[in-house]
């Protein structure tokens, strides 16, 4: 017999003021109980974390979230980063004009006209995935100067469309994506998430740098495999999947 489909979640938002961060916030939160759903958000932060030492800008006028969810029985928490991916895609999506690129980037950023808008940090807690994203909304080109020599340089929307958005609007947006496709995932599996992140990634088909630990791979980019491993086409032709590492650069 199948084992039951675990039932679709509800966001339970826990707001906060300022926090360190709220991956942080959402583990201790989650070791005194609190169960999956559950969404800490906070206004700003003051130890905003990236991947690895790497840190994230969290001044006021960004979303920063966590929310504590669940992979499908027998999958890896490792799934949801691409939720988040999709999620943030779609939210832009449906605030910027046709004409702006909003692609998802390997494994979990996702820009707009190849500017780096969104940042996701993936943990796990045992069984439970802490999905934590990061989205620059009313961030201005000030607070983002540090980052704008990057290959992949920091925007905001406020700078990509020169207005004030409203921030709890884009916030329910982007939950309401998330949890929807949260709720896919259970019911149908990740191939539908598989078939959504690649059609919101713009480096199909394009040479790609990609940094691992054994060092760079020069390759074309072909998408991702059933378990979000990112599948090259190396220049000797040969396919490769990469589990872990970060594309770093879209080669002319
Ligand atoms: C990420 O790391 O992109 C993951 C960021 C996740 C942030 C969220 S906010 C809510 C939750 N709580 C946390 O503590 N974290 C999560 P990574 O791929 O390592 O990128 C980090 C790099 O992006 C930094 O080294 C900077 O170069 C750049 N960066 C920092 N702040 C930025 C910002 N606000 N916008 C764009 N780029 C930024």
């Amino acid at each position: 017999m199948k084992p039951p489909v675990p039932e679709a979640l509800v966001p339970r938002l826990l707001r906060f003021d300022t926090l360190g961060s709220t991956n942080a916030k959402a583990r201790e939160l989650a070791a005194r109980g609190e169960a999956p759903g559950a969404v800490i958000v906070a206004a700003s932060q003051t130890g905003g974390r990236g991947r690895g030492d790497r840190s994230w800008h969290s001044p006021e006028g960004g979303i920063y979230l966590s929310a504590l969810l669940g992979a499908r029985p027998g999958r890896r928490v490792t799934d949801l980063s691409f939720l988040a991916g999709i999620a943030v895609a779609e939210t832009l999506r449906a605030v910027l004009p046709a004409a702006r690129e909003i692609s998802v980037k390997w494994p979990n950023d996702c820009l707009v006209d190849r500017k780096k808008i969104s940042g996701v940090l993936g943990e796990s807690l045992g069984e439970m995935g802490i999905l934590g994203i990061g989205l620059n909304v009313n961030v201005t080109a000030e607070d983002l100067a540090p980052f704008r020599a990057n290959p992949f340089p920091a925007t905001s929307l406020l700078c990509e469309t020169g207005t004030v958005h409203d921030l709890e609007a884009v916030l329910a947006s982007l939950l309401a994506s998330l949890f929807r496709w949260h709720a896919t995932y259970l019911r149908e599996g990740f191939l539908p998430l598989q078939q959504r992140w690649e059609r919101h990634c713009a480096f199909l088909g394009k040479p790609v740098t990609v940094r691992t630990d054994e060092g760079d791979v020069r390759a074309t980019c072909l998408g991702i495999d059933e378990n979000g491993a990112l599948v090259l086409s190396t220049e000797r032709g040969e396919r490769r999947h990469v589990h872990a590492g970060e594309l770093v650069s879209l080669r002319p």
